[in-house]
C-alpha cells in the first residue's frame, strides 16, 4: 500500500508521540514530521522532518506533492487558554490551517486527513454529564468556537466533495514527553512535575472542577485507530466524542499521594477556571465505541504510576 504520511505540528505534544508512533507503525521514511519549530532529537534523528508553516497554503502544496502525500494528521492549532489572550491569531490558526488541508483534499492531491476536535466544542448550556454526541453546543470560548466551525466545515467538505475526513474531540491529554501549550487542562500534566520537582502544586481550577481526561497512549491508539478505520464505519464526519475518564485536581492529588504521601495542593484560580466551568465533566463516547471499536485502557492510577516512574528520571 502506497502511503505516506505527513503530520503538521509534530513537535508539540500529541504530535510528538503521534510521530514516533506512526514511524514504527509504517516506517520512517514513510512519515514526514513538519512544525514551525524543530522537534525533540529524536524525532529530528529518527526520519524526515521539514519546517512548515500550516497557514502557508503553497508551503503545505509544495511538501505534499515533493514527499507524494497521501494522508495528512493536521495537529497544530492553538489551544483554549492562549486563544482567550489572541483571539484573531487563534482563529486565523485554526481554521486557515484546516482549510488548507481539506482544499487540498477536495483538489485530490491528499486522500485522507486526521483533524482534532475537542470537548472545548461544548459550552455552558450543553449538559455537563454524560454529555451526548450530539446536544446543545454553544462554546463560549475562541478555541471552542473555532473547533465548532472546523467541524461543520469537515462534514461539508466529506458531503459536498466526498473528502475523506476524520475526527475526534480530545479531552484534555495527559503525557510526560513533551508538554503541553496553552491549554485549560494543562494542570493534569504541570502537577506532576511540581509534584516531582518541589513535594507542592498551586492549581490554577478549584479542588472540584470534574473534566474529561486521558492519557496519551490511549489518544493516540484512538487518532491512528479512526484513520485505519474502514471508511463506511466512519459514520460521523463531523467529529466523534471521545473518553476515558474523567477527575478534578483534588482527585488526581490523591492519586498522585499513593506515590509521593508528602504531596501538596493548593488552589488558587484564573481566567482559566471559567473555561473549565463551561465545558462537559463527562462525555458519552458509545458511538466511536460503536462504529469502529475504540476502547480505552489507562486508568488514572496507571496513568499516575506511568507518569510518575518517567518523569523521577528527569527529577533525579
Ligand atoms: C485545552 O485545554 O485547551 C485542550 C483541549 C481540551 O482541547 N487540552
Amino acid at each position: 500500500m502506497k502511503k505516506r504520511i505527513l503530520i503538521i505540528g509534530a513537535s508539540g505534544q500529541i504530535g510528538t508521540e503521534l510521530t514516533a508512533f506512526l514511524r514504527k507503525e509504517y516506517g520512517s521514511h514513510k512519515v514526514i514530521a513538519s512544525d514551525i519549530v524543530e522537534g525533540d532529537a529524536q524525532m529530528m534523528a529518527s526520519g524526515p522532518f521539514e519546517i512548515l508553516d500550516a497557514m502557508d497554503y503553497d508551503a503545505v502544496q509544495d511538501v505534499v506533492i515533493r514527499h507524494e502525500i497521501t494522508d495528512v494528521y493536521l495537529m497544530a492549532a492553538m489551544l483554549s487558554a492562549t486563544a482567550e489572550k489572541f483571539p484573531m491569531k487563534a482563529w486565523n490558526l485554526n481554521m486557515n490551517s484546516l482549510f488548507n488541508v481539506l482544499n487540498l483534499a477536495r483538489d485530490k492531491k491528499i486522500e485522507k486527513i486526521f483533524w482534532p476536535s475537542s470537548i472545548a466544542v461544548f459550552g455552558p448550556t450543553t449538559p455537563k454529564a454524560d454529555t451526548p454526541q450530539r446536544t446543545v453546543m454553544e462554546p463560549s470560548t475562541v478555541y471552542g468556537i473555532s473547533k465548532q466551525t472546523g467541524e461543520r466545515w469537515c462534514e461539508y467538505y466529506y458531503k459536498k466533495y466526498g473528502v475523506d475526513v476524520r475526527s475526534i474531540r480530545y479531552p484534555g491529554l495527559i503525557s510526560y514527553t513533551a508538554p503541553p501549550g496553552g491549554g485549560t487542562t494543562d494542570y493534569a500534566v504541570d502537577i506532576y512535575h511540581k509534584a516531582l520537582k518541589h513535594g507542592k502544586y498551586i492549581c490554577f481550577l478549584n479542588a472540584d472542577t470534574t473534566l474529561p481526561m486521558m492519557y496519551m497512549d490511549d489518544a493516540i491508539k484512538a487518532t491512528v485507530g479512526i484513520m485505519q478505520a474502514n471508511a463506511g464505519d466512519v459514520k460521523i464526519r463531523s467529529s466523534y466524542n471521545l473518553a476515558a475518564f474523567s477527575f478534578n485536581p483534588d482527585e488526581l492529588s490523591q492519586s498522585i499521594k499513593k506515590h509521593l504521601p508528602d504531596f501538596t495542593i493548593d488552589y488558587d484560580p484564573d481566567f482559566r477556571q471559567a473555561i473549565a466551568d463551561s465545558w462537559p465533566q463527562t462525555i458519552d463516547d458509545s458511538e466511536a465505541r460503536n462504529d469502529w471499536g475504540w476502547e480505552h485502557k489507562i486508568s488514572i492510577d496507571e496513568m499516575t504510576k506511568i507518569m510518575i516512574e518517567n518523569l523521577r528520571k528527569e527529577y533525579k
